[in-house]
């Protein structure tokens, strides 16, 4: 069976680097996610189908046509429904909690606990204060304002709220919608407790009410948890601002102690990349004989200190293990989310340390440290200095670093796009209305084996700025497209007349690099600014959004909350719902007269990108826009 499954090197991945590391990978026996792909493949099928269920030990049960109820009596419409409900409880409840985390930091700074963290923008804070009603937003004192977001937000989280503080930023229409279906958001861990207790038997066995409850939820990641983990991580470590860095294994150095930040909270990276800069840190890395010390990104903090430093970025989710296999990396330093356990067992046959540094997120056998913020910075030194130490257990017969890096343009936020417009969004606008850019679609989310990697995320966005289609990327969508050289301005030549025309006197590339996934949020503020300037609501916009590769239940909140808030967005393969027509049906189509989006799912670049322009299309000609 697994002789059947098995890919080439070439099938795996679209990346020569990648494909050089999994060359060396075999060599060194290293397993990679390919390798145990090949072993689970064919998944079970009542999984994939998402009729399994394992809610209570009257079961576990299976549905199927012979068998269609679990023995509670729950058919397959109920058991998709609960099991999906539960999935999007998972993602939301993964970037909101990466969203509270923020706000800790940010209750450490306001009651004087920490030295290491501080609000770097205080303009920022300054103008979501006023959006968020707090008095004196403006005038106050920095410390009071400050604590008056703090207490907002924290009780974003609670259940006492009619919703949550950033609903302010949604458009009328969209909110009206959000109130006659019940789906308006009104406490992130409200929601997501209400879910589990929807899902536990005898609760709620109505697909289509706890789908929308699931919408409900992933609209709590998104207008709070996710919203919170952005606004927050630019006050504290500033807004991002357009810069260059580089990107792919080739970021990795030969000559220094290199030490790779993966995970997704900048809380942690930020303070080693800090740490890494610090003299004395830098004088004890050359007395170790290294050149130096280089931090680069693997993932979403990856992307969070690429866009706000420059930082640059090693790969992507399917690049973690072949990052290890360079065999010239000293530590990988990790917080939470889409870190491979396999990590541990990649580093293990190498010198390089696996460093945990989150409370809930431990790896048997890693080198924890409870990173705390009265005493980040010093922690951030110690893990460095254990690269250091590193660095001459390094065995240079083992190292081989596979390219040259490619140079990107990165750091845009809405307030950088607002900055390159002159001010205002009018210029996007007239842009947009002179079809000069058609429309605007998000191309988000992470690399799945189950692709050739990078594949469906290359094709996709190639496809749409050929088509004057402007793409922002966020999360994992980012290395590939930079890999591909398209996050630089030069990259109009690949696009259409119009985007060439657009972005070439902006000086931006076709393709925007917008953050990490929780800067998602980014996305869907700026399609509610655009909504209000043109008095339309989110879902008249000629935008959609895509994740060709997705896999993450994380991945799967940010499409339906895209979805929910009006925006048609495209998956590269379904969620585990086939085998529920009416949840599928739903999904794909019933959600279309009920929130005004709806998903699609299409494995094929070229046709999803067919797929994406028509619906812009069909947009463009209800707002009377030429196509
Ligand atoms: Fe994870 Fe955010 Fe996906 Fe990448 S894109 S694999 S979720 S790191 Ni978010
Ligand atoms: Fe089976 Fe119902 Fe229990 Fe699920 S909740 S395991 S369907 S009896």
């Amino acid at each position: 069976m697994a002789e059947k499954n098995k890919k080439s090197i070439e099938e795996k991945s679209l990346w020569e680097d990648a494909r050089a590391m999994l060359r060396k990978a075999e060599q060194d026996g290293v397993e990679t996610a390919w390798d145990r792909l090949e072993q689970q493949t064919p998944h079970c099928k009542f999984c994939e189908l998402g009729t399994s269920c394992r809610n209570c030990v009257m079961g576990p049960c299976r549905i199927t046509a012979k068998m269609p109820r679990g023995v509670c009596g729950a058919d397959a419409d109920v058991v998709v429904a609960r099991n999906f409900g539960r999935f999007i409880a998972g993602g939301s409840a993964g970037h909101s909690d990466h969203g509270r985390d923020l706000i800790e930091v940010l209750e450490a700074i306001v009651e004087g606990e920490t030295k290491d963290y501080q609000i770097k923008d205080e303009a920022k804070l300054r103008r979501i204060a006023g959006e968020l009603g707090v008095a004196d937003a403006g005038g106050g004192a920095l410390a009071a304002v400050a604590r008056a977001v703090m207490e907002i937000l924290y009780a974003d989280f609670g259940s006492r709220k009619k919703e949550v503080a950033f609903l302010g930023r949604v458009p009328e229409k969209r909110r009206a919608i959000w109130q006659s279906l019940g789906m308006t958001p009104r406490g992130v861990d409200r929601e997501i407790a209400e879910m589990m207790h929807r899902t536990h038997m005898g609760c709620d066995n109505d697909a289509a009410s706890t789908l929308i409850h699931a919408a409900r939820t992933a609209l709590a990641d998104g207008w709070a948890g996710s919203m919170i983990g952005t606004e927050l991580s630019d006050v504290i470590f500033g807004t991002p601002s357009p810069k260059k860095s580089t990107v792919n294994l080739g970021v990795i150095n030969q000559e220094q102690v290199n030490i790779l930040v993966h995970g997704h909270n900048p809380v942690v990276s930020e303070m080693i990349v800090a740490a890494a800069n610090d003299p004395e840190m830098l004088a004890r890395a050359e007395a170790a004989g290294a050149g130096g010390i280089n931090v680069a990104g693997l993932c979403c903090t990856g992307n969070e200190i690429l866009a706000r430093r420059g930082i640059p970025m090693a790969g992507n989710h399917l690049m973690t293990e072949l990052a290890v296999v360079t065999g010239a990396v000293e530590a990988v330093v990790v917080d939470y989310q889409c870190i491979m356990p396999s990590l541990l067992q990649a580093a293990g046959c190498y010198h390089t340390q696996f460093i945990t540094t989150a409370n809930k997120a431990r790896f048997s056998g890693a080198v924890h440290f409870d990173i705390k913020p009265a005493t980040a910075l010093a922690q951030a030194k110690e893990i460095v200095q254990l690269a250091i130490d590193g660095f001459s257990k390094r065995d240079p017969q083992r190292v081989e670093i596979p390219s040259q890096p490619v140079e990107i343009m990165t750091g845009f936020s809405n307030e950088a796009i607002l900055n390159a417009l002159g001010g205002s969004l009018t210029p996007l606008l007239e842009a947009i209305k002179a079809g000069k850019i058609r429309g605007v679609v998000g191309i988000v989310g992470c690399n799945n084996p189950k692709f050739q990697q990078d594949s469906g995320n290359i094709g996709l966005t190639k496809a749409l700025i050929q088509r004057d289609i402007l793409v922002l990327v966020t999360g994992c969508v980012t290395t590939a497209a930079g890999k591909a050289g398209l996050l630089l301005p030069q990259a109009i030549d690949q696009a259409g007349p119009g985007l060439q025309e657009i972005c070439g006197a902006l000086g931006i590339p076709p393709v925007v690099h917008f953050g990490s996934c929780v800067d998602n949020s980014r996305i869907i503020h700026l399609c509610a600014l655009i909504a209000e300037e043109l008095g339309v609501d989110i879902s008249d916009l000629p935008v959609a959004a895509s994740s060709p590769e997705w896999y993450s239940e994380k991945a799967a909140a940010i499409g339906l909350y895209a979805v929910a808030s009006g925006i048609y967005t495209h998956l590269g393969l379904p969620p585990n719902i086939l085998g529920s027509p009416a949840v599928t049906d739903l999904a794909l189509n019933g959600l279309e007269s009920l929130v005004g989006a709806s998903f699609v799912v299409e494995p094929d670049p070229d046709k999803a990108a067919d797929l994406l322009e028509a619906r812009i299309v069909s947009k463009r000609k209800a707002l009377g826009l030429p196509k």
